[in-house]
């Protein structure tokens, strides 16, 4: 998981700065010395004698001498009249090959001073590299857009360590995710809020899940009532999918393996009364959770749609969890809001990340949707369900450097 948005960062990241001499030595025709600031310590040194330039210099000793001139720090402090460097013809410039990455000024100001900050060129061209990654990984354009704009305001102010510009640059793209992250809010603690509920005497605490077809609701509904009982939180199960053949026997295996109790009926059954028949069991057992099951259907289906309202209507849910499939891509974060027009949605599983190379939504849909990520699913088992934390996206996505 990740894979895809991890590799396309860090190589965004990583191109920037890569020190290629012979950009370098083509920067150093384009950015006279007298870029660098005043505050640079060196002392003036007599510059050197120059030697007259022959009238044909052999292509490999024009590189040779012009990295020469720019590796060495004295000869910035040169009038640059008096700088000998040799461009390199411009028909010898290979085609595809892209200019930028850290200017030469940036690149020698680094020597002298502790702190840089990037010039407008730099930051848009590194700026163009990451947001090409984002847009191939599955992150929205909107999210994408904002991203890219917040970024932007903190590259043009930090000041960055000089000596470690890459680790810089990792340090604000996180930043920029993790404010991208806080934009939707932090979801529902589901467990935490089944404790207080519990605390305050006032269960059952009742979780409707719904979302397309094949995304992962019951498999999610067994994992949280796993999760429950493995903490000593008693749950049971209402098999509300009555429409989709061997829904009912698919939420009894779960229910048997973890250990709780589910109430079910009969295929066509009204999947509202089969919830309210879970939510007065749980009453008369003490039971903290009643997990609600229901059938997949898609956003455009108005009768399941309907049906949907009404089951929200009987069971009043104290959370509606919609849960979409990673590998979704960019269509995920459509489908809930679209969702989200006909019911109240309070958070988002997002499943199969284990299965998603790219793994973009997991940082747009928040952000898209404007509604918090609950849980992530990596994997089929019980266990393979993690609390959301941005902390996890974006170590896993862009760890520290
Ligand atoms: N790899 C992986 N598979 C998952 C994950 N969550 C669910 N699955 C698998 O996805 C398939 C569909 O899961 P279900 O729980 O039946 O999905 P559903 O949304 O209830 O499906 P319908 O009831 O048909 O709408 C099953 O094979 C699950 O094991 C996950 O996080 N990772
Ligand atoms: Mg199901």
């Amino acid at each position: 998981m990740f894979e895809g948005l991890r590799k396309k960062l860090s190589e965004a990241v990583k191109g920037f700065v890569k020190k290629e001499e012979k950009e370098i030595e083509e920067r150093a025709v384009e950015e006279p010395a007298a870029a660098i600031p005043a505050q640079e310590p060196p002392k003036p040194q007599p510059a050197p004698a120059v030697a007259p330039i022959p009238e044909e210099i052999p292509q490999d000793m024009q590189h040779k001498e012009a990295q020469e001139e720019v590796s060495k720090p004295a000869m910035v402090e040169k009038p640059p009249e008096k700088r000998r460097i040799i461009a390199p013809k411009p028909a010898e410039k290979p085609k595809e090959e892209k200019p930028i990455k850290l200017s030469l000024t940036t690149k020698l100001k680094s020597v002298f001073v502790s702190t840089v900050t990037l010039n407008s060129n730099e930051i848009e061209d590194f700026l163009e590299g990451i947001n090409v990654s984002m847009l191939e990984s599955d992150v929205s354009y909107e999210t994408a857009d904002a991203f890219i704009t917040d970024l932007r305001e903190k590259l043009q102010t930090t000041k960055m360590d000089a000596k470690n510009i890459q680790s810089a640059l990792v340090q604000q793209v996180r930043a920029s995710m993790f404010d991208i992250l806080a934009k939707s809010g932090s979801g529902v603690d589901i467990y935490k809020y089944i404790n207080e509920r519990k605390a305050a005497q006032n269960l059952p605490v009742k979780i409707l899940f719904l979302g397309p077809n094949g995304t992962g609701k019951t498999t999610t509904m067994a994992k949280i009532a796993h999760h429950l009982k493995k903490n000593g939180i008693s749950s049971v199960l209402s098999a509300s999918d009555t429409f989709r053949a061997a829904a009912i026997e698919q939420t009894e295996h779960h229910a048997n393996k973890v250990g709780v109790p589910v109430i079910k009926s009969g295929y066509g059954a009204d999947p509202a009364s089969i919830a309210f028949d879970a939510i007065a069991y749980a009453k008369a057992h003490q039971i903290a959770a009643v997990l609600i099951d229901t059938a997949g259907r898609q956003e455009t289906n108005k009768n399941l749609i309907a049906e949907m309202q009404k089951m929200v209507r009987v069971a009043q849910p104290d959370i509606t969890v919609f849960v979409g499939e990673s590998t979704a891509g960019n269509q995920l974060s459509e489908q809930i809001k679209e969702f989200a027009k006909f019911m109240k949605i309070d958070g988002i599983v997002l499943t199969k990340l284990d299965c998603d190379a790219k793994g973009g939504n997991a940082i747009s849909i928040a952000y898209s949707t404007g509604i918090p990520i609950l849980f992530i699913g990596t994997g089929e088992s019980y266990d393979a369900l993690m609390q959301y934390t941005p902390e996890f996206i974006v170590n896993s996505i862009l760890p520290n450097s």
